[in-house]
């Protein structure tokens, strides 16, 4: 049986997992500078463990010097949306990007055809490729893209499988096919919502970056301006943030700006 080398193996799909990661990464942080809805909540990697590909070469009968050409999820991307829309639009992203710093293989829609187990996901597997310090290669990883509820279930789901080694009781399975169910129900509710959600988030977080503004503006002034003002300008800040008045609350760092620049000049 030929021995294999797993250090030499893996590097080139921590090298993927790191690069994609820092890919969807980085499109959060510009929807957040952009000021723009991101369809992605959160993102994480992983890359197998030997033991757990040695199980899906042993289950699916492949042989170790087959295992990089058959075995598609060595490099993992997790992608989690809060709706179920949003899972849509980071596949047109992803689409959009095929050909150019990826490939598209396969996608997988688990969503629309969901596993008897009750799993939901989209997963896309990509060949991407890579520039290593022996020369260009392609690895295969796969992007799962799924909703927070459809995470929480695979989650717990995925341990069950684990402890059970594959064969849930019947009671159990019976249980976790209602939770799925459960799961599916509260991203259609969530949905119907979705507007109400993303316009309180959005408030709150044009809140948040006003009260920072404003706290910077008072810590810049409290250097130059007299006490007086200043005593009163705190106590205008913290009635104006209570009141939880955004458009004062503009206002008022609009005036602390004007302040700021009289004080420069
Ligand atoms: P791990 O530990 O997450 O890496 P197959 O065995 O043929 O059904 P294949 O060819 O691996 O599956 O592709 P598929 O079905 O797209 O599954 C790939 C991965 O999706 C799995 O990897 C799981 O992560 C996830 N997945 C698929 N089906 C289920 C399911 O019923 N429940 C849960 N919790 N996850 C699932 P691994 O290697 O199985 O596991």
């Amino acid at each position: 049986m030929e021995i294999i080398n797993w250090k030499e193996l893996l590097y080139p799909y921590e090298q993927t997992v790191a690069e994609l990661l820092i890919k969807f990464k980085s499109i959060q942080k510009e929807c957040k500078n952009l000021g723009v809805y991101c369809p992605i909540e959160s993102v994480s990697a992983r890359v197998k463990k030997a033991a757990s590909i040695m199980d899906k070469a042993g289950r699916k009968q492949i042989s170790p010097d087959r295992i990089e050409d058959e075995i598609e999820d060595i490099a993992g991307i997790r992608i989690m949306c809060q709706f179920v829309e949003d899972i849509y639009k980071v596949i047109d992203m992803i689409r959009i990007r095929n050909g150019k710093d990826m490939h598209i293989v396969e996608e997988r829609d688990y969503i629309k055809n969901k596993k008897p187990s009750g799993y939901q996901s989209y997963h896309i597997i990509i060949r991407y490729p890579l520039s290593t310090a022996l020369g260009y290669r392609e690895v295969f990883a796969e992007i799962q893209i799924r909703t927070l509820a459809m995470n929480f279930w695979a989650t717990v789901e995925h341990s069950l499988r684990y402890k059970y080694s594959g064969n849930i009781p019947d009671s159990i399975q019976k249980r976790l096919t209602n939770c799925a169910e459960a799961a599916f129900r509260l991203d259609q509710e969530m949905s119907t919502i979705r507007e109400e959600i993303t316009n309180a988030q959005r408030l709150n977080e044009i809140k948040q970056n006003l009260v920072n503004n404003i706290l910077e503006n008072i810590q810049n002034l409290f250097f130059v301006a007299k006490l007086d003002d200043m005593n009163k300008i705190n106590r205008e800040f913290i009635d104006l943030w209570s009141a939880n008045d955004v458009e004062k609350l503009k206002e008022f760092n609009e005036r602390l700006n004007i302040m700021a620049e009289l004080y420069r000049i």
